[in-house]
């Protein structure tokens, strides 16, 4: 079974021309291969296939040019870049993500700048403040949480500095507090996942939701994805349990020891992503439940979680692809000179199954 995408005709309106240029960028871009110093991991040129593929570049087809934002004329090659990271690099998904800009900034020769608010959002505040007293002319932020950013975007927006988005989005306004929004489509993860349950289970039982973290879009958009078409697809299939696991794998674990306790004939869990389904996984082994006796479908495409599908311990996983380097800077690169860029760019992301986890994994993070 091929490496299944959300396929969507990509290019199906005007700014399809932009979302061409940023496809043809990431072919051209090649795989770039790169050591993480965080994890001192190195990708192999497999995984490096994953790159993200523009899957629908912009809703409405909404663009954004330096005239229209007001930006001041910005030579990206002279420029210094600052990257604001979320979370504490122990998931493989943040790890995987700053990999990526720091591999990209360094294939096109950009100074950059780093930061990472250790899944804090006070600090991720504090620590855009300081990536801009530290003369970033762009900045390329992974949000941790979707509301409160105003005083960043004053501040940038005092010093003229354009903001890119990734991964998850701030309620602001695109083209005027930021330039673009790139990320993954979370509502259609949410679908995706809930067919893999359905297909594991049957349509029939009882299933528990191990929430991500409150505050973002994501976790708000995962959830209303896989209620709306297990209600659409599957009524047997009844929603017993709803608990966060804050986006880690200890906290899954927690929240899946109490499940087993109070849902004992517990049919499956979605997981809404890969470190919290390990988390059940370590926590159906403790209670002595053998791979499969609980479906378990998970979201990002980590390369445990893919394992863990191909051992039957997971049934499904919804890839969440982190590599927004290549896309990332294209944008800054199109926007500093004076093109148009989209406000919203959707990527394609992948799905993994027992049919196809083998032969794919080299495509996990
Ligand atoms: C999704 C991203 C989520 C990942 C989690 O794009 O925001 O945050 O799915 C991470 O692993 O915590």
């Amino acid at each position: 079974m091929p490496y299944r995408t959300n396929q969507r005709h990509p290019f199906a309106n005007r700014s399809a021309a932009v979302g061409l240029a940023a496809l043809m960028a990431l072919t051209a871009a090649g795989c770039a291969k790169s050591e993480d110093d965080a994890s001192g991991r190195a990708e192999s040129s497999a995984t490096a296939q994953a790159e993200q593929k523009v899957a629908s570049p912009s809703p409405g087809g909404k663009s954004c040019t330096l005239k229209a934002y007001g930006g001041r004329k910005i030579d990206l090659e002279n420029a210094t870049v600052g990257f604001s990271q979320s979370e504490k690099e122990a998931n493989p998904f943040r790890i995987a993500e700053t990999q990526s800009i720091k591999a990209e900034a360094e294939r096109r020769g950009v100074k950059l700048l780093t930061a990472n608010a250790q899944s804090q959002f006070s600090k991720q505040i504090s620590d855009v403040q300081d990536l801009l007293a530290k003369g970033a002319d762009l900045l390329v932020i992974a949000p941790l949480n979707s509301d409160g950013w105003e005083p960043v975007l004053r501040a940038a927006a005092a010093k003229k500095v354009p903001i890119v988005t990734i991964d998850r989005k701030i309620n602001a306004a695109p083209c005027k507090d930021y330039v673009s929004f790139i990320a993954s489509d979370f509502v259609e993860q949410g679908r995706r996942a809930a067919d893999q349950m359905i297909e594991a289970t049957g349509g029939k039982g009882k299933v528990a939701i191990l929430l991500g973290s409150a505050g973002n879009n994501v976790t708000t958009e995962r959830t209303k994805g896989f209620k709306d078409r297990i209600a659409e697809k599957a009524p047997g299939l009844e929603i017993v349990f709803e608990q966060t696991g804050d986006f880690v794998r200890e906290k899954g674990q927690q929240v899946t020891e109490q499940l087993i306790q109070s849902q004992p004939d517990i049919t499956g869990i979605y997981a809404e992503n890969d470190e919290m389904g390990l988390g059940a996984v370590g926590a159906l082994k403790s209670a002595g439940k053998k791979p499969g006796d609980v479906k378990i479908v998970t979201i990002d495409g980590t390369r445990n979680a893919v394992q863990g599908v191909v051992d039957g311990w997971i049934q499904g996983v919804i890839e969440s692809n982190p590599r927004f380097g290549p896309l990332a800077f294209k944008t800054l690169d199109d926007f500093t000179r004076g093109e148009e860029v989209p406000q919203n760019v959707i990527i394609q992301d992948g799905a993994y199954d027992a049919d196809n986890a083998r032969q794919d994994i080299g495509k996990a993070y």
